[in-house]
């Protein structure tokens, strides 16, 4: 290859890494391969909430219960013994990070609603905000609304051996 096809490529490649960067949220979990996150797939849901006691206005996304759901991670019936002590960990592109317990978010346990929006007042989120934040309407203040998610991660906590349930 000659350098300007070289530059051609090097050129498609930086682009290419752009782009995931800006629209993928990368999801990992113990013993499984990293992957971008499709919810293409899931159920939408919408709420409506407000932050800093704003009027309520109405975010459309997917649940992220039903996503940790579609990726494998134990819940429902699989929530029990080790798995327990299993917290999911939200980054976003400037470093911020808030973390849920697998426990609060399952409705068999806390049930706490947190959404995952692509959308507000359907339409796509801010370029500041998007593409994907969180929505937690239960919560008193909005600090776990983290906007521009770049990864999700279920992180497992336990200290001590698996105990049986
Ligand atoms: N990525 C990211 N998300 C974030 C924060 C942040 O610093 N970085 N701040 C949080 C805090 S403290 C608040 S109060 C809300 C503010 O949300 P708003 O910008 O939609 O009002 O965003 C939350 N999400
Ligand atoms: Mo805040």
């Amino acid at each position: 290859m000659n350098r300007l096809q070289g530059f051609v490529v090097l050129a498609g490649l930086c682009m290419a890494g752009n782009v995931a960067a800006a629209d993928a949220v990368h999801y990992t979990a113990p013993g499984k391969a990293a992957a971008d996150l499709n919810i293409a797939s899931l159920p939408r849901t919408e709420v409506k909430a407000g932050a800093h006691g704003d009027a309520p206005t109405a975010w459309q996304g997917v649940n992220l219960i039903d996503v940790l759901r579609a990726q494998g991670a134990p819940v429902g019936k699989e929530l029990r013994g080790k798995a327990l002590s299993d917290f999911v960990r939200v980054t976003a592109s400037d470093g911020y990070q808030v973390i849920f317990s697998l426990g609060e978010l399952d409705p068999d346990f806390g049930g706490r609603k947190v959404v995952l929006v692509d959308q507000h007042e359907g339409k796509p989120l801010d370029a500041k905000d998007g593409p994907y934040r969180l929505v937690v309407p239960d919560d008193s203040r909005p600090a776990r609304w983290i906007h521009s998610v770049t990864a999700i991660e279920l992180v497992e906590a336990s200290t001590t051996e698996r105990r049986k349930p």
